[in-house]
């Protein structure tokens, strides 16, 4: 499986349901250090598996408690990611952000928290994907994305913007979208 247009995306199901959660502090995201699951030993957003009965929102929160130990709120939807793994695997991914949050980050048995400046985001560190749409959601650009993962190596993608969320303001650029 080498191309998007390989694959019928209109009956397209994930075999799993998760979620991304990115909290703003001034210029500053909240990244983590993933120390368990999928993406192990790479930098990302809190987030997981959405369980059986949850929408994604209250996943979101969720794993945001589990993970760093502080409730988010008023989460913004951002957009979907869509993976498909060449193995079979597939994940359809919801992603948020919020600047609103109670508690102090904290290291968990799942991740470590990262106050990372949005102009230093070490996109080297993360999932090849995301420095094709981390921008956009720092931007507040909605996004619909495809993805082609052959293991940790993008095989291909498509990115379809979805209008604009609220503006915050003039925030640090984390860099160009290729
Ligand atoms: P388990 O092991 O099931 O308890 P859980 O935290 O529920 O862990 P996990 O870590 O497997 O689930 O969830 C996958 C996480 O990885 C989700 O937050 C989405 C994220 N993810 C998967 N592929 C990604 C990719 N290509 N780019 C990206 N995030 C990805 O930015």
């Amino acid at each position: 499986m080498n191309s998007l247009s390989e694959i019928d995306w209109s009956g397209w199901k994930a075999q799993d349901p998760a979620t991304l959660v990115f909290v703003f502090r001034d210029d500053e995201i909240l990244l983590i250090n993933k120390k368990t699951g999928l993406g192990k030993g790479k930098v990302n957003g809190p987030g997981g598996k959405v369980d059986p009965g949850e929408t994604p929102e209250v996943a979101a929160i969720r794993e945001c408690r589990e993970e760093l130990d502080i409730t988010v709120s008023n989460l913004e939807y951002c957009g979907e990611h869509r993976f498909q793994f060449v193995d079979g695997y597939s994940i359809h991914v919801w992603v948020y952000r919020t600047r609103d949050f109670v508690g102090v980050p904290t290291e968990t048995r799942e991740a470590e928290p990262l106050w990372t400046r949005l102009d230093r985001i070490p996109f080297e560190q993360m999932w090849e994907d995301d420095k094709h749409w981390l921008p956009m959601l720092v931007r507040g650009e909605r996004f619909q994305t495809r993805w082609i993962f052959d293991g940790d190596r993008m095989v291909d993608y498509a990115i379809e913007t979805d209008g604009k969320i609220e503006a915050w303001g003039d925030l640090p650029s984390p860099g160009m979208v290729e």
